[in-house]
């Protein structure tokens, strides 16, 4: 039988390992990206490892998240950024550059390389035919440091498209369609590779919105083969000799197979606060909405806000609502400018936002209070908006211009407009986008400017031979990222000052966890399905174990956030017995043995004296060593790696 595409790649990169589904694979990684919010974490670890320049092809630093600078820590972390990149040997991406993953898919993606990035949406570089893995900061600067990434072999499933999208149905449209088919939690251990003849229909930047959001499925990554659409979109940001051609075998096998054909989709919309509510627009319409936003690493390419714009030609919004548009990168807006599509939106009533996350991540462009918002983003948590009871809903490009028309959600459908986007023949070019490293006699010379928030990493004991532990909290299924360190306007700039970041763990759940965590001393949390979703943040991992947090027991775990606490020496536990969930309770106490630990061995546990079955969620016997000892950094500092 044949390898898919997935497999062809990693086979190229292979170190050791099969590739086997469940094995744990170890492979080369080629390309390095990291944004600011995680970034500066990945620089201090990087410089914590001794090493003096990136040992990959290529790596960039890009500045996207925090970029709203109310005081001086964002733009201390810039600096920090910066010059630590020049130091490292790190292209570096300055603010205002655009959204991470739209501009390596510009600029740097190429077929057939892989790419690990300080991000869950990385995978986006698949629609280029890359194999793009978000992971946990650590990992990104061990790959920095030219170590391989290892992961358990996922599921590869063919996801075959056919047919054509109908008129006003679009990328964003199938992900949705996905997402309801699979939940958030359905994709964990799986990588989703599309192929069939509906794909030649889509362009790299439909194929990389696709891509983009299989993260909220808890995909391990999605890919496109490279064609001849690929090549085009290379050429098109004169990259043309990156192209390469890949398929997959014509008899390759795939552990699942799903088909969508694309003709029958119509347009989809996810309600609040999970991205697989999925429901047709026009079961909503009619829905009266305060504002619209376009942008984001999913929906802000040129395709995208052309066509918004065309919806939006020679009308004005109404009253009451309020639309903003942030391009994914400087070359999209430039390009927009050129082409006379900025005073379209403009005279539609749009309100131009800068060329990066912004409202995405909380910063800046937050909903009234209860407000409606409709975003062509890839998620809708409760509060990340920064609006606590703002109702946040996820939308293609086509859905969010037609309903800020109306001022209320809207099937695009019916607008009698039929728009046929193609790629320009050429892009004008904005000039720089990106400044090189410099040679390493004249990197040598560049001294790190470290602001006063830039704060030094926590260091961690190694693994006692028994815990006795508090439980400080329990949550239920789906937890978030966003709900363990919430991120937004006010958080962020904290991103590398862990001692300030501790005071905001948990708090959209629970307000009083970090002082009930600093007074348990050594604390547990319980959790249920798909504990830790979201984003790669290790922050909800080093932070939590900042404040005592040793063990989390869960019914199951995310892939990049189980990485993460494995990685700052917590211990992931799931249930032998998933109903033992319902006997254990905050407060209670657990004690735990941890002399022997062994990949996904049982250890030995009892809550309130009562033996309590549990399993470590570990599967490696280098993940049991980074347990005990303590955190993957002890164990790099040790070289036991
Ligand atoms: C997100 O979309 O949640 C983020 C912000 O991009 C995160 C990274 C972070 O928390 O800095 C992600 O998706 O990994
Ligand atoms: Fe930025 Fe939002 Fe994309 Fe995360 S999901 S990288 S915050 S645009």
């Amino acid at each position: 039988m044949g390898l898919s595409l997935f497999k062809k790649v990693i086979k190229k990169h292979l170190v050791s390992g099969s590739l086997e589904k469940g094995e744990e694979v170890a492979f080369k990684i080629d390309q390095t990206l990291t944004q600011d919010a995680t970034g500066t974490l990945v620089f201090l670890e990087f410089e914590a490892m001794g090493i003096n320049r990136v040992r990959t092809k290529l790596s960039v630093s890009y500045v996207d998240h925090n970029t709203l600078q109310t005081g001086f820590e964002n733009a201390d972390d810039h600096l920090f950024l910066e010059t630590a990149a020049k130091k490292f040997g790190v292209y570096f991406s300055r603010p205002g550059n655009g959204i991470c993953h739209q501009v390596h898919l510009e600029e740097f993606a190429v077929p057939g390389m892989t790419l690990l990035g300080s991000d869950s949406h990385t995978p986006t570089a698949g629609g280029i035919g890359m194999v793009a893995i978000g992971a946990g900061g650590l990992d990104v600067a061990l790959a920095m440091a030219g170590e391989p990434f290892r992961m358990k072999m996922p599921e590869v499933w063919n996801i075959r498209l056919e047919g054509r999208l109908p008129r006003m149905v679009s990328a964003k449209d199938v992900i949705l369609f996905l997402l309801k088919e699979f939940s958030v939690k359905g994709g964990l251990g799986k990588v989703f590779e599309y192929t069939g003849p509906g794909i030649k229909h889509l362009d790299v930047y439909q194929r990389a919105t696709i891509c983009n959001m299989g993260a909220e499925i808890g995909l391990t990554t999605s890919i496109f083969p490279s064609d001849e659409v690929t090549n085009e979109f290379l050429k098109l940001h004169r990259r043309g000799r990156s192209y390469k051609k890949l398929m997959p075998d014509p008899d390759a096998e795939y552990e699942g197979r799903f088909e969508v054909d694309l003709s029958e989709l119509e347009p989809l919309i996810a309600k609040p606060h999970m991205p697989d509510n999925v429901v047709p627009v026009r079961e909503l319409e009619g829905l009266k909405v305060d504002q619209i936003v376009i942008g984001s690493c999913t929906n802000s390419s040129i395709r995208d806000l052309v066509v918004a714009a065309r919806i939006l030609e020679g009308k004005t919004i109404p009253d009451g609502v309020s639309l903003g548009i942030a391009p994914g990168s400087r070359k999209v807006f430039y390009y927009l400018m050129k082409k006379g599509v900025i005073p379209t939106l403009v005279s539609a009533g749009a309100r131009i936002l800068e060329c990066a996350c912004g409202p995405c991540i909380g910063m800046g462009f937050a909903p009234p209070s209860k407000g409606i918002s409709l975003r062509t983003f890839n998620r809708n948590f409760k509060g990340r908006s920064g609006t606590p009871d703002a109702e946040v809903y996820l939308c293609s490009p086509e859905v969010a211009a037609a309903s800020a028309l109306r001022g209320e959600v809207t099937d695009p459908r019916r607008l009698r407009k039929r728009i046929v986007f193609s790629l320009p023949k050429k892009l004008p070019s904005p000039g720089e986008m990106v400044i090189k490293p410099l040679k390493p006699q004249k990197a040598a010379r560049v001294s790190i400017r470290k602001g006063p928030n830039i704060k030094s990493l926590p260091t961690f004991e190694s693994l006692p031979k028994k815990l006795v532990l508090k439980v400080a909290l329990k949550v239920g299924d789906n937890i978030t990222t966003d709900d363990i360190m919430p991120a937004g306007a006010k958080i962020l700039p904290y991103r590398s000052n862990v001692e300030k970041l501790s005071d905001f763990c948990f708090t959209r759940i629970d307000k009083d966890f970090p002082k009930r965590a600093r007074s348990l001393g050594n604390t547990a949390v319980v959790g249920g399905e798909n504990y830790g979703q979201g984003s790669s943040r290790e922050h909800a991992a080093l932070v939590p174990r900042y404040l005592g947090v040793r063990a989390v027991v869960a019914k199951s775990f995310a892939r990049i956030h189980l990485a993460n606490l494995i990685n700052f020496g917590i211990l992931p536990l799931v249930f032998e017995n998933p109903e033992d969930y319902e006997n254990i309770s905050q407060g209670d106490e657990l004690v735990l043995i941890t002399k022997e630990l062994t990949p996904g061995g049982r250890v030995e546990a009892y809550a309130n004296k009562r033996p309590l079955p549990l399993r470590l969620f570990a599967g490696t016997e280098r993940e049991c060593r980074i347990l005990k000892a303590g955190g993957v950094l002890n164990l790099f500092r040790g070289r036991g790696l």
